[in-house]
């Protein structure tokens, strides 16, 4: 029934620029309802050979890891599981924010055919909790001296794109960088209701420019001979996914971490990595994509905003080379991304969008979240309890949680309230 709703409109004219891919064409995003092509969705509970996923275990054994292989195959790319050497060392554990809070650095140390990566984790807990705290996990732009405003966070000496009014010079974090990012991250608020933060930076795990894959952790993994990753393995959203679950690694061996309430939690292109990572990794016990959009939340075939072609342009390591395939074809992908918010089912998902993000395409958001519920009513008899897309910050907090705020593209402490009231709710307090 839902895949007939999505059976969507109609469009008289559509724009032959909307896939973005043709050469020397100037690319113009369709901010137009009227003109998004018609399109079918595939259905998320039928298996590629045709016949009907109508039972959970049908859906546990055939179809979601059969999904899992279309994802991998056509979008992310297949990404290594733990590397041969994985260790954790705590570099600093301390008092901090004026004692209400223990942060921890911890030092991943991930090698691999005779090659190693350092990752570097923050973690504050509530100094006051009374048992392991439930932590929210996410990777972050600045590093992780910009989540909050505490000089005693080590200072990322990594490579970061130069971001205005971000304190980064040459590509490196200077001292007018720490807490650049505290309202993205509310840290205060979190400890303030019970919460953990675990933050990563992401350009730990792979730098964020097309390099060919030479730095980051793809060379860990390479076969002899072997320079760049295959057209159907990892780009960089598939690294940094790999990169949460490292981390998940290690708050699993952290008694003062609640590891069965690790709520994964990421913006933009890092909330697309959140999904990719709560599809894959079952031991996040909620995924939250904020503003995530195309290759995110947001369905590619109603390319509205940002779109396939014009991501795979722009952005050309984010993705595996197959999804190139698709860039002017976007409704022969086998997926679409309905399918992968269904894969964290029945785990509970909050997709989060802004009434400004147009790029992110909003209604797409809503309506993969809506085109994901057929598998949670299968696996959890809840799924999104709305139809239509709710009005401005009327938050929908069924298992499917969904809300489109005001303003831009960001995270905000909107966006936070609501994520902690969603999992309070979820994950019990
Ligand atoms: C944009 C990109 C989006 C989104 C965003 C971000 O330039 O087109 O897909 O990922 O960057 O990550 O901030």
């Amino acid at each position: 029934m839902p895949v007939l709703v999505h059976r969507m409109l109609v469009a008289v004219c559509i724009v032959p620029l909307l896939g973005g891919a043709v050469a020397g064409q100037k690319f113009v995003p369709n901010y137009d309802e009227s003109k998004v092509p018609a399109y079918d969705l595939p259905d998320p509970l039928q298996m590629s050979d045709g016949s009907r996923v109508d039972t959970a275990e049908k859906w546990t054994r055939l179809r979601r890891p059969e999904l899992l292989r279309l994802f991998e195959d056509h979008v992310y790319g297949r990404a290594p599981g733990r590397p041969e050497e994985l260790s954790f060392a705590l570099r600093g554990c301390d008092d901090a924010l004026e004692g209400i809070a223990v942060r921890k650095e911890i030092r991943i140390h991930v090698a691999h055919g005779g090659r190693s990566l350092p990752i570097d984790l923050l973690l504050y807990l509530p100094k006051s909790r009374t048992k392991p705290a439930p932590v929210f996990l996410g990777l972050n732009f600045g590093g992780n001296h910009s989540v909050c405003d505490d000089p005693g966070i080590t200072l990322s000496t990594a490579w970061m794109r130069d971001r205005k009014g971000a304190g980064v010079v040459d590509h490196r974090a200077t001292e007018e960088s720490r807490g650049t990012s505290a309202g993205r991250w509310q840290v205060p608020k979190l400890l303030a209701r019970g919460y953990g933060l675990a933050t990563v930076y992401y350009g730990d795990i792979d730098p964020d420019y097309d390099d060919g894959f030479q730095n980051g952790v793809h060379p860990l993994f390479y076969a002899a001979g072997q320079t760049k990753p295959a057209a159907d393995e990892w780009g960089s959203i598939g690294a940094w996914a790999w990169g949460l679950s490292r981390a998940m690694d290690y708050l699993v061996t952290d008694a003062d971490v609640d590891a069965k309430r690790v709520a994964v939690m990421g913006h933009s292109r890092l909330g697309k990595t959140a999904l990719w990572a709560g599809a894959q990794d079952e031991r996040f016990a909620l995924v939250i994509s904020n503003n995530s959009g195309c290759g995110g939340a947001a369905l590619s075939r109603r390319e509205f905003g940002e779109t396939v072609g014009r991501i795979n342009t722009s952005f050309p390591h984010w993705f595996c080379g197959h999804f190139k395939r698709y860039n002017d074809r976007v409704n022969d992908l086998p997926v679409d991304q309905h399918m992968l918010i269904a894969l964290v089912a029945p785990r509970p998902v909050y997709v989060a969008s802004a009434e400004k993000d147009l790029w992110a395409d909003p209604r797409g958001e809503f309506l993969a979240a809506k085109g994901a519920d057929p598998v949670y009513r299968l696996l959890a008899a809840d799924g999104l309890a709305a139809d239509e897309m709710p009005g401005l910050e009327q938050p929908v907090t069924s298992r499917i949680g969904y809300h489109i705020r005001k303003g831009e593209h960001a995270v905000t402490e909107y966006d936070w309230q609501r994520y902690m009231d969603f999992a309070d709710r979820h994950l019990g307090r």
